[in-house]
């Protein structure tokens, strides 16, 4: 039993630091917005030093719970003490001088990401990364396609060094707290141990990977058919640069390419809301109002006026889109370069995900303000988002009638040109850095087994050789940024499971891919149930309370699909599959 004076001693720690983590998290926020919103050399140390303040405090705090006597911890403040040694994704070492130093080598990084430029071939200006992915995504010139992706890509080289320097600079500051290496202390935030962590994420892979490989080989081919057998193995790897994205993450702007060939023309999203001259702003709104309908009350007022929803023209920023909570109580805002785009319409509902999960778990003491699991903040937006259905377009008025049951194939190839494709990169860029950070890569092959990865689970290559001098995984902005990137692959599962609880509550009979929540208030309160716990419980215990399950499962994801793997499985007879 615990005694009254060592409870009382880690109820006064526990209440003394949540209000001390409070403070200079909202410190190092503040001066971050401000640094993403206009990037110069002091907003960039103001926030790497504000940063390094919180990290400082966290180690210094967590250190000092190592000595609260176990036995005087309620359930709840057990958890706490062990949430505070997770709560950020960096840990410094103590000293200060290598702690400033990684700090400002991280917000640095993040700089150089976002300054990168290339001046494509025709163009007379330098254009940016959302340029460039526009080249990537519209031309079917495999030289200009070549070019842009060759061209971002170069902004690695300037990191590389940086990035070799804060993996050991991190890797200290996870030892100063017990963790093996800042992977493992990643792998340590899911309720289980970290080797088991590993494990979990290879079986939910092998139950989807069947489906993507059947992808990649109806990809391949039509890819084939389009550019010529000069350009696309018959076998092998595809060329990274041909799949409309300049990571391949997603495939999605190749749905008019790829449509089956004898199909109704799929939605075009883009185009129509580009016809409704609608603002970035009016994006916003759209996204918003579904939440309303689920019984959520709106944004506040401040959402609009202090978010920054497009590029400004005087300065740099960070465009990477991202959801902010910066008081973390109700001061909720995006910072996002919104273009209008279908592709956007969708990322502006998964932002908004996290200020909706933010705003409900803003009742929680600081260590529970969180998401049961990371995957579980990446997940809410895009389930919202698959609620976007034509019958949804419909309703709300962005198309005029919803295609009969006919052109389901095609809208399901779309998804999975979204959502399955992605699967493998979401394994990757962790599986990757989670072996830099222990050691198995060295920094002299950062970039080649990078590749290796790349070709081994998403079956895609470069064009040409890629040597040591370029750094390609710091081409991808979580990598500069230090954001976890696991969580985006358990999302992209999480939010099927969600999505087929949900679909359950509102008694849609119907396949997976017709369901939508709009408008349903009891979706609305069983969602939130889940959102308010934010991390003050075990993730399963979230997970069941919405969907009765206590493990992350693939099932929802593959009925969702199966149409469509059936069709694939169909057109890849005597196509080779596989690479
Ligand atoms: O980074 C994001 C969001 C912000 S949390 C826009 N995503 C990943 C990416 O862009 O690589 C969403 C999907 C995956
Ligand atoms: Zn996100």
């Amino acid at each position: 039993m615990p005694t009254a004076t060592s409870t009382s001693q880690a109820t006064e720690f526990l209440r003394r630091t949540e209000s001390r983590l409070l403070e200079l998290s909202i410190e190092s926020q503040q001066a971050s917005w401000v640094y993403s919103t206009f990037i110069t050399s002091d907003t960039e140390a103001l926030a790497a030093k504000a940063y390094s303040r919180l990290i400082a405090a966290t180690v210094e705090l967590a250190k000092e719970s190592t000595g609260l006597p176990p036995e005087s911890l309620s359930d709840v403040d057990r958890r706490k003490v062990r949430l505070l040694r997770l709560s950020l994704p960096l840990i410094a070492p103590s000293d200060p001088a290598a702690s400033g130093e990684l700090t400002q080598t991280v917000t640095q990084m993040e700089g150089t990401y976002s300054r990168g430029r290339h001046t494509p071939i025709g163009a007379r200006e330098p254009v940016d990364l959302q340029g460039l992915s526009r080249i990537l995504a519209e031309s079917r010139d495999p030289v200009l396609l070549e070019d842009a992706w060759a061209g971002w890509h170069a902004v690695g080289r300037g990191i590389r060094k940086d990035f070799v320097r804060y993996v050991d600079l991190a890797n200290r500051g996870a030892r100063e707290l017990g963790f093996e290496d800042t992977g493992a202390m990643w792998r340590s935030k899911y309720d289980m141990p970290p080797a088991s962590f590993a494990r979990e994420v290879d079986r939910l892979w092998e139950e989807v990977r069947p489906l993507y490989v059947a992808l990649h080989a109806y990809v391949r081919r039509r890819l084939r058919e389009i550019y010529g057998a000069d350009h696309v193995p018959e076998r092998g790897p595809i060329p990274a640069h041909l799949l409309g994205n300049m990571w391949a993450q997603s495939w999605e702007a190749l749905t008019p390419r790829l449509a089956p060939p004898r199909s109704t023309p799929p939605i075009d999203l883009t185009r129509i809301l580009q016809d409704r001259h609608t603002t970035a702003e009016g994006m916003v709104r759209y996204a918003e109002a579904f939440f309303i309908s689920l019984g959520l009350p709106p944004l506040p007022e401040s959402f609009w006026t202090r978010s920054m929803l497009l590029r400004p023209k005087d300065r740099e920023v960070v465009c990477h889109a991202s959801a902010w909570d910066v008081d973390l109580v109700e001061d909720l805002r995006i910072k996002m370069c919104i273009e209008i785009t279908g592709e956007d319409f969708h990322t502006v509902h998964h932002e908004l995900g996290h200020n909706f999960y933010q705003r409900a778990y803003a009742n929680q003491p600081y260590l529970f303000r969180d998401s049961a699991h990371d995957g579980f903040h990446e997940a809410v937006g895009d389930t919202i988002s698959l609620s976007v259905t034509p019958e949804y377009l419909e309703r709300i008025g962005l198309i005029e009638r919803a295609p009969d049951a006919s052109g389901d194939l095609d809208l399901l190839l779309f998804r999975a040109l979204e959502k399955i494709a992605f699967l493998p990169f979401g394994l990757v860029v962790d599986k990757w850095r989670w072996e830099v950070f222990s050691g198995a890569i060295r920094p002299e092959e950062l970039n080649a087994s990078w590749w290796a990865l790349r070709e081994r689970y998403q079956g895609i290559a470069p064009v040409r050789a890629r040597d040591e001098t370029e750094f390609d995984a710091g081409a991808k902005y979580h990598v500069p940024a230090n954001v976890p990137y696991m969580r985006y692959f358990l999302a992209h599962i999480l939010q099927f499971q969600f999505h087929r609880a949900l679909a359950g509550v509102i008694g849609s009979v119907g396949p997976l891919h017709r369901a939508s929540i709009y408008g349903s208030k009891e979706a609305g309160r069983r969602l939130l149930a889940m959102l308010e716990m934010g991390s003050s419980r075990d993730w399963r215990d979230a997970l069941e309370s919405l969907t009765g399950e206590r493990r992350m499962e693939a099932r929802g994801l593959l009925e969702y699909f199966a149409p469509l793997k059936a069709w694939l499985d169909q057109q890849n007879q005597g196509v080779p599959v596989g690479w």
